[in-house]
């Protein structure tokens, strides 16, 4: 099983789209195990999106997930971090397939509604970042069973 690191970002929950968003991920059979509704403090926003420091849209991106509050979520599934960010779709809401939440749900770049770890790697960092370990609730689902085959797990 792996855990992802999702944002649902200030246009998201300004225009009201979180149940939408949420409904998605367990929809699809993914298990929430960390969840806060929070104002983005600076230090946080600046080590999450450390590797775009000094591009062009570096100092907007972080004015914008700090002006508003966010709702951060831990996703965990088997190969969550790819599932989750073939359900999020490409950066751009106006370029994302159908189908996908930016492309059912968006029409910008910049506010394009939702973060999803890239890869294990960085969701082990993101995770650690956003979330206390005592934050992520450790559960089982019964319904699990009949998201997976026995051969899946
Ligand atoms: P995140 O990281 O938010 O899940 O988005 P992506 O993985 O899809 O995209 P990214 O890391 O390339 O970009 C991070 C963040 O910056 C915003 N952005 C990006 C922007 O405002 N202008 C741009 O030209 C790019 C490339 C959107 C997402």
């Amino acid at each position: 099983m792996e855990t992802s690191l999702i944002i649902l970002k200030p246009d998201a929950v300004q225009r009201g789209l979180m149940g939408q968003i949420i409904a998605r991920f367990e929809q699809k059979g993914l298990r929430f195990v960390g969840m806060k509704f929070m104002m983005v403090p600076l230090e946080i926003a600046e080590k999450h999106y450390a590797e775009h420091k000094g591009k062009p849209f570096y100092d907007g991106l972080i004015q914008f997930v700090t002006s508003s509050p966010v709702l951060v979520l831990a996703i965990r599934g088997i190969d969550a971090v790819s599932v989750c960010r073939k359900l999020i779709g490409a950066t751009n809401g106006r370029k994302a397939e159908p189908g996908t939440i930016r492309g059912d749900f968006g029409m910008s770049g910049g506010f394009n509604m939702i973060h999803g770890s890239d890869s294990p790697e960085s969701a082990e960092r993101e995770l650690a970042l956003w979330f206390d370990a005592a934050e992520l609730v450790e559960y089982d689902r019964t319904i699990e069973k009949w998201v997976y085959d026995p051969s899946d797990l």
